[in-house]
């Protein structure tokens, strides 16, 4: 059975987007295909209220992509992964919510995804994956509230498929390409479905346990862990061990001040 045939009908081609459905094994998901947008995520976020939970938002292109703390995703280039996915599991968040870790799911699922083309990635918390110390792929989580009630959450995702070592060289730390790494062209549209497969396939079981449900995964995949690191945050700045995780994915530090410090975010650096 062929599961992907859809995904290379071009018929659709209205001038600045068109609509498909990526067929999946398991699922069908609605998808919005633009050929050029600011950003998948900003898309998402501005038209939140009419897109449907499990919507896929695809670009060919972006002009302003961006990772966390308004830093620049470079998507000039066609062919890699520029997406964003809608996503209204539930109305209410509770404490220790799993939408604060959906990022580091989605970074486990890509890492495993990648061993169908014989490609070992690991992560760097929290959410960003390396092959041999160069960035493949990161992750925007962004979320909307009405109130306390969340409207919806948009889970960005770029992932460079179809890089030449040109593309990489304006990337200002180190960075690679499946393409690269394999020895040839990736097809995009084939990546995403099995991805979103393989992302929805434990989706449900990720809702019902949080964090614990990718922990050991998650944690085998850390290579940093028992180095000595600097994690950086908009506040503070501190150097220690990476011990571990918690089991609701902070990072646990035995700080060079002999403190241990559970870490929510911020930016590792490898001393
Ligand atoms: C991230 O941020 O890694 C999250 C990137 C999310 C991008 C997706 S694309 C679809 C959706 N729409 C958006 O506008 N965003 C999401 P952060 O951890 O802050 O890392 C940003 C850093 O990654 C940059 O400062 C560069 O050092 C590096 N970088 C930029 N472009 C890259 C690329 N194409 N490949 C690898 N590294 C890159």
């Amino acid at each position: 059975m062929k599961h992907y045939s859809t995904l290379n009908l071009k018929t659709l081609h209205l001038k600045t987007l068109h609509l498909k459905t990526l067929h999946l094994k398991t699922l069908h998901l609605k998808t919005l295909n633009l050929n050029e947008v600011d950003s998948t995520n900003n898309y998402a976020l501005r038209n939140l209220s009419s897109l449907s939970d499990r919507q896929v938002i695809v670009a060919e292109k972006q002009t302003r992509g961006h990772g966390r703390l308004a830093r620049k995703w470079v998507s000039h280039v066609p062919e890699n992964v520029y997406m964003s996915l809608i996503l209204k599991p539930f109305r209410e968040v509770k404490e220790h919510s799993p939408l604060v870790n959906l990022t580091q799911y989605m970074s486990v699922v890509i890492c495993e995804f990648l061993l169908k083309y014989d490609v070992h990635a690991e992560l760097k918390w929290p959410n960003d994956v390396l092959v041999k110390g160069a960035k493949i792929a990161g992750l925007l989580g962004e979320s909307t509230f009405q109130g306390i009630l969340l409207k919806g959450y948009v889970l960005g995702a770029g992932i460079n498929l179809n890089m030449t070592p040109d593309d990489l060289k304006v990337i200002d730390q180190p960075a690679t390409s499946l393409n690269l790494l394999t020895g040839n062209p990736v097809n995009r549209d084939s990546f995403i479905s099995g991805l979103l497969d393989k992302f929805f396939s434990g989706y449900d079981q990720f809702l019902e346990k949080g964090f614990l449900h990718i922990k050991e995964q998650y944690t085998k995949k850390s290579t940093f862990l028992g180095k000595k690191i600097t994690i950086t945050s908009l506040k503070s700045r501190t150097t220690g061990i990476a011990k571990n995780f918690t089991d609701y994915g902070s990072l646990i530090l035995a700080a060079d001040s002999g403190e241990e410090k559970i870490i929510k975010a911020g930016d590792i650096t490898c001393l």
